[in-house]
Parts: C-alpha cells; sequence; structure tokens
C-alpha cells in the first residue's frame, strides 16, 4: 500500500450503508485516521462542537484539548514532524485567526497540518446577517483570506454534495506539497450522513510524484562530470531532505561517493551524526569546528535541500562560491553556473548518482587530519552558579535512540545545535519561521506521536512565557517530558543583536507556576537548579524515581551567560539588519 504523512494508506473496510458512520464528520474523521493521524489538537466552539462528537466518536482518532489554539496549532507542528502529518480543530476567527501563525509556521516549516475549522451555518451565507466571534461585519470570507496566504489549499465545505471531493483534494494537496492546508466545515454539516460517506471501499490514495526520466539522465551525467573532477569534495544535508523523503538517499550517497559529509543549522537531525564522513554543522563562522574550513575550501560541494536565509547564512556572510556549488532541491538541480535542470526529485537524483560518482577516498580523511575537538567547559567549584555550556555537557549525555530533542529559538538554538546526536535521537527546531513559544506546544505534539522516546525541551523563559499553558495539556496527556527552563532573565539572544531595556522580562516562578498548573492532577515534578551538584541531582531523579513524570527543570542561569556562537552571529545577523 502506498505510503501516506509517514503512515501506510489503509482502506476502509467494506460496511453496508451505516447513517451513524456516514455523515460527514465521521468521514473526516476516518480519513485522519487513514493517513496516520490518531491525535486530534482542539479547542472547542459553538462552531466545531457537533463535528467534535463525530470525531470522537471515531475510534482509534483522539481528541486533545489544548489550552489555546496557538499551542493546538503548535501541537500538530510537533505532531506532523514525528508522523508525517499532524491535524487541528478550531472554532471560526476567534481561533482560526489564533491558530494562523502556527500554521504559517508549518507552511515555513514545510509541514503537512489538516487545519480545520467548524465554520458558520452553511445556510447564513448569502443572507447579510453578523455573527459572532467576527468582527462584526457580514463577511464570512475574513478568516478565508487570512489562511489563503499560509496554506496551500482551501477548502469551504458548505453543501454534502461536494464535500467528499473537497475534503479529499484537501489532504491530498496537504500531504503532496507537504504544507497546510485549510478545510472549514459548516456547522450544520457534520452530523449529516450522505452516501459518498459510506464505509464503502473508497480507498485514500496518492498518485506518486515521478522525475523526467530524461531531465533525470541529463543531471546525473551532468553532476557526475562536475564531481568527479573534483579532488575535495564535500556533502551538506539541509532541511529540505525531509520534504524531499531523500535523507536514506543522502546517506547512500555519500556512503558510495566517500565525501565528508556536513548539515546546515535547520538539516540537523536529518543527516546521521554518527556517519563516519561526518564532519558536524556547517553555519559559516559559527560552524563546529573546522568544518567551515573544510566546506569553505572544497573544491565542490552538494548541498541537498538548503534554505539560505539571513540566519542560516550568518547575516549573508558564508564564503561559498556558486561555481564550486550543486544545489539539490525537492524538484530541481543547480549545477554551479550552468543549468538548471527541473522537474527531478531529490530521492531520485541522489540514488542515481550515487551510481555514476568515483569512490573518493581522501574527502574526510583531510578532517580527520586536523580536527581538534571542541575543548571541555571548566571544572566547576563546589556549588559555583551553574554554567550554561556545564548544562549541555549533562544533557548531552541524556541522549540515546530513546530520546528527542526540541529547541526553543532563543540561545538554545545553539546550545542545542552543538549537541553530538547518537543514532536514533530525534532533534527538532523551528529555525525558518523562529516563532517564541513554539517548542511547547511542538513538544505536546511530538511526544503524543512519538511514544517511544522521551523529549527533552530547552526552552528559555522569555519564549516560555509565550505558551506556557499547554504544560497542562502534556499532563492531561501523561506524558513522561523533560523541561529545561533556561532562566537568564530576558531575551538573550535579542541582546546580542541589539541590546535595549525591553530585552528584560519579569521573573517568574516558573516551578511555582508549574506546580500550580500541576495542581495535584496528573504525574508532574519540578525543581530548580542552581549549581552542577544541583543539575546531577535533577537528572538523576529525572530519569530515576520520577522517570513516569513530566520533569519541569528550572535552571537558574547568569544573564549575560551566552554561547560563543550566539555572540557570534549577534553581530553578524545585526550588521545585515543595519
Ligand atoms: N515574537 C515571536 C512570536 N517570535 C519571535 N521570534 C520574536 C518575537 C522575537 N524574538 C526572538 S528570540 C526572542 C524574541 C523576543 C527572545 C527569546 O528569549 P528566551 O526564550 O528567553 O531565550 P534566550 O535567548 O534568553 O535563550
Amino acid at each position: 500500500p502506498p505510503k501516506i504523512g509517514g503512515a501506510t494508506c489503509v482502506q476502509s473496510s467494506s460496511v453496508p450503508f451505516n447513517s451513524t458512520e456516514a455523515t460527514l464528520g465521521r468521514h473526516l474523521a476516518r480519513r485522519l485516521v487513514q493517513i496516520g493521524v490518531s491525535d486530534v489538537f482542539s479547542v472547542p466552539g459553538d462552531f466545531n462542537l457537533t463535528l467534535l462528537d463525530h470525531l470522537v466518536a471515531e475510534p482509534g482518532l483522539n481528541l486533545v484539548g489544548c489550552c489555546n489554539e496557538l499551542n493546538a496549532g503548535y501541537a500538530a507542528d510537533g505532531y506532523a514532524r514525528s508522523r508525517g502529518v499532524g491535524a487541528c480543530v478550531v472554532t471560526f476567527t476567534v481561533g482560526g485567526l489564533s491558530v494562523l501563525n502556527a500554521i504559517a509556521g508549518a507552511y515555513s516549516e514545510n509541514l503537512p497540518i489538516i487545519c480545520i475549522v467548524g465554520g458558520p451555518n452553511s445556510n447564513d451565507y448569502g443572507t447579510n446577517r453578523i455573527l459572532h466571534h467576527t468582527i462584526g461585519l457580514p463577511d464570512f470570507s475574513q478568516e478565508l483570506r487570512c489562511f489563503q496566504t499560509v496554506t496551500c489549499f482551501q477548502a469551504v465545505v458548505n453543501n454534502l454534495e461536494d464535500a467528499h471531493e473537497l475534503i479529499d483534494t484537501a489532504i491530498s494537496t496537504a500531504l503532496k506539497e507537504s504544507k497546510p492546508v485549510y478545510i472549514s466545515v459548516g456547522c450544520n454539516l457534520s452530523a449529516i450522513p450522505h452516501p459518498t460517506f459510506s464505509r464503502e471501499p473508497v480507498p485514500f490514495s496518492l498518485s506518486p510524484k515521478l522525475s523526467n526520466k530524461m531531465g533525470l539522465e541529463a543531471a546525473v551525467e551532468a553532476a557526475a562530470m562536475f564531481l568527479n573532477k573534483a579532488v575535495k569534495p564535500v556533502m551538506v544535508g539541509g532541511p529540505k531532505l525531509r520534504v524531499a523523503h531523500a535523507c536514506q538517499a543522502f546517506v547512500e550517497l555519500a556512503d558510495a561517493s566517500g565525501y565528508a559529509v556536513a548539515v546546515t543549522p535547520s538539516g540537523k537531525g536529518l543527516v546521521p551524526e554518527h556517519h563516519p564522513h561526518f564532519i558536524g554543522t556547517y553555519w559559516g563562522a559559527v560552524s563546529t569546528a573546522f568544518c567551515a574550513e573544510i566546506v569553505e575550501s572544497a573544491d565542490a560541494y552538494v548541498f541537498a535541500g538548503p534554505i539560505f536565509n539571513d540566519y542560516s547564512s550568518v547575516g549573508y556572510s558564508l564564503l561559498l562560491k556558486k561555481e564550486k556549488a550543486l544545489i539539490v532541491q525537492p524538484d530541481r538541480v543547480l549545477i554551479g553556473n550552468g543549468p538548471t535542470f527541473g522537474c527531478i526529485l531529490m530521492k531520485d537524483f541522489l540514488e542515481a548518482l550515487a551510481k555514476r560518482l568515483k569512490k573518493n577516498t581522501t574527502a574526510y580523511e583531510n578532517y580527520h587530519r586536523i580536527y581538534v575537538p571542541e575543548g571541555h567547559p571548566l571544572q566547576c567549584v563546589p556549588k559555583e552558579a551553574l554554567r550554561v555550556n556545564v548544562l549541555f555537557e549533562h544533557i548531552q549525555k541524556m541522549l540515546s535512540s530513546d530520546t528527542a530533542v526540541i529547541a526553543e529559538t532563543g540561545d538554545s538554538w545553539f546550545n542545542c545545535q552543538k549537541l553530538k546526536l547518537p543514532q536514533g535521537c530525534g532533534y527538532e527546531f523551528q529555525m525558518q519561521y523562529g516563532s517564541i513559544g513554539w517548542s511547547v506546544g511542538a513538544t505536546l505534539g511530538y511526544a503524543q506521536a512519538a511514544t517511544d522516546k522521551r523529549v527533552i525541551a530547552c526552552i528559555g523563559d522569555g519564549s516560555f512565557q509565550v505558551t506556557a499553558q499547554d504544560v497542562s495539556t502534556m499532563l492531561r496527556c501523561g506524558q513522561k517530558n523533560i523541561i529545561f527552563l533556561i532562566n537568564n532573565g530576558g531575551y538573550t539572544i535579542e541582546v546580542e543583536i541589539h541590546d535595549g531595556p525591553y530585552n528584560v522580562i519579569k521573573n517568574w516562578n516558573y516551578t511555582g507556576l508549574v506546580d500550580a498548573i500541576h495542581n495535584g492532577q496528573g504525574n508532574c515534578w519540578t525543581t530548580k537548579v542552581f549549581c552542577e551538584e544541583d543539575l546531577i541531582e535533577a537528572i538523576e531523579t529525572a530519569t530515576g524515581a520520577k522517570k513516569d513524570c513530566l520533569c519541569f527543570i528550572e535552571v537558574m542561569a547568569h544573564k549575560d551567560d551566552t554561547s560563543k556562537e550566539l555572540l557570534e552571529w549577534g553581530s553578524r545577523v545585526s550588521a545585515a539588519n543595519s
């Protein structure tokens, strides 16, 4: 059966027409289950209540009620990162406009999310009525117009005749494009049966995208000519390896070619760091030791799925030359200053190229000859105030194939980027959109999807203040995440770009807040750590006696305790902004 959204497409069982199961709501619910969604993140409202009844009724579908729509959207984002697709359900306009920021983030990160809105009664369209939860104009299209800019398809379901077609088109477009879609369902329609919603065997299938065969051959030929001349080639994996489903093909190319392998910052987690050719993160001046030297001195580099924006290029300071670059995007290949080959799938291209490259046995050995490992933080004196680099030394030791790291925007980007991921360890962050607060919802969603992993979230205090409420939902779901809340009293990443009084935040008692959210319901353990001794004890407890609890560890850090990478990056980004 075809793979859809990371899950295998299941054919509906053939049972006779049953009016309780053949409703629009149940049809939508079944479609979600078929594509691999078993948890939907939601906030109720009168426009979606009947729809929620029908989603709840579907075996295999679990409704996760969130504290607000923004977090429900972020949770769907985190879920999609693990499962391949996610879904959320909100109510008309007040809910829709609240989830919009999360959907925009998912668009930027190429995540398919089915964003479902309980919409107005279909009979109200064209009546000039003014509805509650809107801005008070007899115009129901405001929410739709907002979603048009952050989704790749919009389905406004206002009658039963084309509902089946609209829903299927929306879902298949999301999966094909790897982008969010918007489905609005009239609040009066969810409970109505229709023959097209019966459980008749209507399998959900996607027609696979194909490469243009002649173009593929020509591109591979040209690329092999280009690369087989190179003496010191490297490969660099980027974030679009995920949307191209090309992570495995990238590794196969590395094995076949012998090239050194690096990752761009936002590609972290998609390239195996235990690979013998792995040389670290290529991020210009803030790269892993010697990685920038190796990449920038190479005579040819293969970038697979990169995004070169102002942040990933460290304020446009990368020392790369176009004539040395072979850039493989999900659907095209650019070779140096030469031609662009379109209609080519990255996976097909990398697989075919692997068969055409001469093996280069020295390409990554250079790196091993010159590599000197990063130093370790100085030994702490007893009870010395905890330093952030010491914290991350200890987080490093917690990582395994049974864990996943979620890194919030802020200095956590830089500290987490330096973690060496063991085989199978998950890693997620939102580098293109970089919306603070994302990690709380994303942790909720990722943990709900990846039940085999313990999520370790690294969150700055400023970011946590945006979305903290949904620790509540993690507790409701019985999640065992470990949250490191880094309390440095401000927006440190912003301080290093441009400082002012606006970067200081009000200090909260974060463990007190989480204790209040816990309120005796669910399994939760909180602690504050001030020194390395406290930290060691906290980690021992979180991974031992409290391993079945959500563990919230508030780390007290000095306001000026930043990573050296942030210092460098901040000044270069600042220059690019001025
Ligand atoms: N608002 C949103 C929604 N997203 C943003 N990225 C910003 C504002 C701008 N911004 C980027 S990082 C940041 C802000 C305000 C501060 C992050 O502070 P914190 O979470 O405490 O992390 P730190 O840098 O201190 O580690």
